[in-house]
């Protein structure tokens, strides 16, 4: 029997990114994956690609979380992998549900913002996720500009700094930090920073150009999380899930958008 990881994630339409990477990814990494979608991005080709973005009813993901737990019961699925949530209803429905279960691991990549949200409204639902899922998080995978919003700290220019706002998040939330840096750090190589509170570990592998690829971030955090459903340590799940998506972007997909995606396969 594969292990069971469930991902509580946005669609986005092109694959690149959200829970179709996340499910690509489960495969990839041999756990068997299942969704429960909580928004559908849709970028706008007329519109330089902006993310077109409609939240799910908050009964709908409730009904599929109903689904999904009741099928798979806690002795079968205990870690779940959370994406874009979106907005505070949603936030709110997910928080509930995920009271009602003690899953040992729950990853969290904080996607914040999406183009295309009006600012207010990002506002609301940031806070939303600070107050309501950091605290039942045991794993956080904040980028760049996520790690800045989480720690409080003004910019991150350079390795230090990321190690900072890691120790900062880990500080304030008890979880195990993996802030990936990706193509924001100056230099030639992509490096992530693991924090637990007693390891500090600085991953690295060379950049793979130097533009943001579609998918890497939800690619990393879901392979994170296929990795502990195994039972693998923390700290070598984070280097696995790094070594996973260097490959993934190694092999990326262009299409007519402006930006490629991560291809999980080879
Ligand atoms: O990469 C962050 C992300 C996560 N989830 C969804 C997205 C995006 C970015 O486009 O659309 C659904």
């Amino acid at each position: 029997m594969p292990h069971i990881v469930l991902t509580i994630a946005g669609s986005e339409a092109t694959g690149g990114a959200g829970a179709q990477a996340d499910l690509k990814t489960f495969q990839a990494r041999n756990v068997f994956g299942i969704a429960a979608l909580t928004c559908i991005v849709s970028f706008d080709p007329k519109d330089n690609w902006n993310h077109r973005f409609v939240p799910i009813e908050p009964e709908v993901i409730a009904d599929q979380l109903e689904a999904a737990l009741t099928a798979y019961g806690p002795d079968q699925l205990n870690t779940v992998k959370i994406g874009m949530l979106g907005s505070p209803a949603t936030i709110a429905v997910v928080s509930d549900v995920l009271s009602t279960r003690n899953f040992n691991r729950v990853v969290l990549d904080p996607v914040l913002i999406c183009k295309g949200q009006e600012p207010g409204h990002a506002l609301d639902t940031d806070r939303a996720l600070k107050q309501q899922i950091l605290p039942l998080a045991s794993f956080v995978t904040p980028n760049h500009f996520e790690a800045i919003q989480l720690s409080g700290m003004k910019d991150i220019n350079s390795v230090s700094d990321l190690t900072e706002a890691a120790q900062r998040i880990h500080d304030s939330s008890g979880s195990t930090v993996l802030a990936k840096g990706g193509v924001r750090l100056a230099g030639s190589e992509a490096v992530d920073v693991f924090y637990d509170g007693t390891t500090l570990e600085i991953l690295t592998a060379p950049k793979v150009g130097e533009v943001a690829v579609s998918g890497a971030g939800c690619s990393l955090a879901a392979a994170f999380a296929a990795e502990i459903a195994k039972g693998v340590t923390p700290l070598e799940a984070a280097h696995s899930a790094k070594e996973f998506v260097h490959k993934s972007i190694t092999h990326r997909v262009s299409s007519h958008a402006p930006f490629d995606a991560v291809w999980q396969g080879n």
